[in-house]
């Protein structure tokens, strides 16, 4: 089938630079996508935007350049419930990449045992709706019940304005619980205003709670500028991933976020986000456990 992406929607990046900085050996990129190609792996009759085509290969091709030696694959909303393309990309990986599923109310047993022979290890609620429709808490309660006794997690998606009202539901679930981009603040507020002291008081009492510190070019106001000719770009966003990485260095991820669903004004550099990194994280121990011992644990925990 043929798709046409949505008007407005950028490219990835084509020729991303080679970062500056070296990722420790082991490096996971711990959010990143697949989608389609369409034409093999139809997206989603419910999906709110069709992004352009992002292919395992590519995938794979960004992984090497950038010198991670992981992936893990999260489910975009584009294709729904129907995983085959992220698990196609996690079996093509041969052990190199994990994936976090998108799953109904209604998934058998079975499904779940290939979902997991094939690498998943945790299911998304997204929570964003501009992305998705609305899907009661009591099916996400049953599905969080399904999967914890596969040792699997769950990982949110929201608005920073919807904190409030979740809060109640993500500290009752009986995972870990990962929240997608540190929970998208609005990097306008200082660091320690009330908006994002909320989130990490939520860190700070619940334990089970993980951010990834990603996304600083969707959250960004600033943009990708050097400063005085460095990589030292989405500045305005630093101080709250370094935050998160200081507090809970053994609860933060890092993922690229390639190939950058719903940008509609500038696509990333993914060289240039790499030397985000060392801006957020500054010691060798911070990056390694960014990068390595944290994904490592969630995802691949029997080669630890
Ligand atoms: C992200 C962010 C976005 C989209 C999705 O599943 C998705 O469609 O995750 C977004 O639009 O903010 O994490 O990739």
């Amino acid at each position: 089938m043929k798709f046409e992406k949505t008007p407005g929607w950028l490219d990835w990046y084509a020729n991303p630079s080679k970062p500056h900085f070296v990722l420790p050996p082991g490096s996971v990129d711990a959010h990143c996508h697949v989608f389609g190609p369409g034409e093999h792996f139809p997206y989603a009759e419910e999906r709110k935007y069709t992004p352009c085509d992002a292919s395992k290969q590519q995938l794979f091709a960004l992984r090497d350049h950038l010198g991670f030696s992981r992936n893990v694959i999260v489910q975009a909303t584009c294709h729904g419930a129907d995983n085959r393309a992220m698990v196609d990309a996690c079996l093509a990986a041969n052990g190199k990449a994990r994936g976090v599923a998108t799953v109904r109310r209604d998934v058998s047993d079975e499904t779940l045992q290939a979902l997991h022979a094939a690498g998943v290890r945790g299911v998304r609620f997204n929570f964003v709706k501009r992305l998705v429709d609305f899907t009661p808490k009591a099916a996400l309660q049953e599905i969080a019940a399904r999967i914890a006794p596969l040792g699997w997690h769950i990982v949110v998606y929201f608005e920073a304005q919807d904190l409030g009202e979740l809060r109640d539901f993500f500290t009752a679930l009986p995972t870990v619980v990962v929240v997608d981009h540190m929970g998208r603040p609005d990097v306008r507020q200082p660091v320690d205003g009330p908006a994002f002291s909320a989130f990490v008081e939520l860190m700070t009492q619940h334990p089970h709670i993980w951010s990834k510190v990603s996304c600083p070019e969707r959250l960004s106001v600033t943009g990708p500028a050097a400063l005085n000719g460095e990589r030292q770009s989405y500045r305005d966003v630093v101080p709250f991933a370094r935050h998160l990485v200081e507090q809970f260095p053994d609860r933060v991820l890092w993922g690229t976020d390639w190939p950058h669903p719903n940008l509609n004004n500038a696509m990333p550099d993914d060289g240039l986000l790499v030397d985000f990194i060392p801006l957020i994280a500054e010691t060798a121990l911070l990056q390694r456990k960014l990068l390595v011992d944290n994904p490592m644990r969630l995802y691949w925990p029997e080669e630890i």
